[in-house]
């Protein structure tokens, strides 16, 4: 990250209220910059709001992107308020430039955008408690609900076949037959582990095109650290990070939250021997999605949800290969090998997952 922006000049193009003191990285998110910037009041007292500067590298119009999140926002905002619940803290709100725009654009083309700092909750890297992942599973589920209604056709597609799995894979074949920085003869085993998997990359992209499960607008990146968790009740108060939220399927944000939340170890822990699918975990969230989909999710889609969280834990295994064979252009990294290690435990939890397949499948069956 980048450290000597002017954020004095920077803040100074958003309503914002206060004088400004000072930003500082925040948050552990792979993709944007995220800063929490502080301001002064006329009361004297310091508060804060969330600065961040769109990754454009990976959001190719970022003025696409925030009309998507201008919609959604105000769309849940809606929502929000129906239900007597509070609208600063149970969605994101974007805090306006001074000109009236969703963000500012810098003179050298970096996008920034504010949201009102969500205070009284935490996002984890790592499931702490079971009830935390359980109201996790609830939140995502109600997201979807209340986006039910949401007309599909004005969102843009803000990174083309974000979860097509097929194309990921032959994303990593290129990037493996490229093999621009000499990496490939170091990671045989990975390679082979996703070589021998690539039958199951289509089996979701064929329910959708065989008309077997629906297409629906989802979030289709709920990660555990996506949600904040209440500090007091430990709700699911808000979804955040909206930059993909597109049509898409129930089955990419149950499996994307089980592949972030149902490992009891960091997602670049060094020591497989902590990596696993915990069942435990894997029952609380699936319980709280169904509680909070289940009436309208179909059979077919609750039937496949143990294999979602296989194969969007196996696409992302791809992506984080993908990206070291590529020379690490894409997510963020924070020491050599970085996206090997991330890869590593994907794919241990997608082993673990084939193990357990038929007590997923049980545990799941039982929910409904
Ligand atoms: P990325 O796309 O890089 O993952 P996120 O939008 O998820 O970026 O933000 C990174 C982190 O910043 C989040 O995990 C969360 O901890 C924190 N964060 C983001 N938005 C807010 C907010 N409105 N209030 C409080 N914290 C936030
Ligand atoms: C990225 O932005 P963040 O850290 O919430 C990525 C997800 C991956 C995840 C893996 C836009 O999520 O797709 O699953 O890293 N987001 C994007 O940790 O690519
Ligand atoms: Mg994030």
């Amino acid at each position: 990250m980048k450290k000597n922006y002017n954020f004095m000049e920077v803040t100074k193009h958003f309503k914002f209220a206060g004088d400004f003191i000072e930003a500082n990285p925040y948050g552990f998110g792979h993709i944007n910059d995220t800063y929490a910037a502080y301001f002064r009041k006329n009361d004297n007292k310091v508060h804060r709001y969330i600065l961040q500067r769109i990754n454009h590298n990976v959001f190719k119009e970022p003025e696409k992107l925030m009309e998507n999140i201008e919609r959604v926002t105000t769309y849940l905002r809606g929502k929000v308020i129906e239900s007597n619940g509070d609208p600063e803290r149970e969605t994101l709100n974007i805090i306006p430039t001074v000109d009236g725009k969703s963000f500012y654009k810098d003179e050298e083309g970096n996008y920034w955008r504010g949201y009102i700092f969500i205070e009284g909750a935490k996002t984890y890297q790592v499931v702490e408690n079971l009830n935390h992942f359980y109201n996790a599973g609830k939140a995502f589920g109600k997201f979807q609900k209340l986006l039910r209604g949401f007309p599909a056709e004005q969102l843009h597609e803000t990174i083309p076949n974000f979860h097509n799995t097929p194309k990921r894979f032959e994303d990593f074949m290129e990037a493996l037959n490229n093999d621009k920085c000499n990496r490939a003869k170091d990671v045989k085993k990975e390679i082979d582990f996703v070589i021998n998997r690539k039958e199951d990359t289509a089996v979701l992209m064929n329910l959708l095109k065989e008309g077997k499960i629906p297409l629906r607008v989802t979030h289709n990146d709920t990660k555990f650290n996506n949600v904040m968790i209440d500090d007091v009740t430990g709700e699911g108060i808000c979804v955040i990070d909206l930059d993909t939220v597109m049509p898409g399927l129930s089955l990419y944000d149950f499996g994307d939250s089980i592949r972030s939340g149902a490992n009891p170890a960091a997602e670049d822990e060094k020591d497989l021997s902590k990596v696993t699918i915990d069942l435990d975990l894997y029952t609380h969230f699936a319980k709280g999605f169904l509680e909070a989909v289940g009436e309208f999710l179909t059979p077919t889609e609750i039937e496949y949800l143990p294999f979602s969280a296989k194969l969007m834990t196996f696409e992302c295994g791809i992506r984080f290969l993908t990206d070291h064979l590529n020379g690490d252009t894409y997510f963020k990294i924070h020491r050599e090998g970085h996206n090997l290690d991330r890869a590593r435990t994907q794919f241990k939890m997608v082993a673990d997952m084939e193990e357990k397949h038929d007590e997923m499948m049980e545990i799941t069956q039982k929910l409904k």
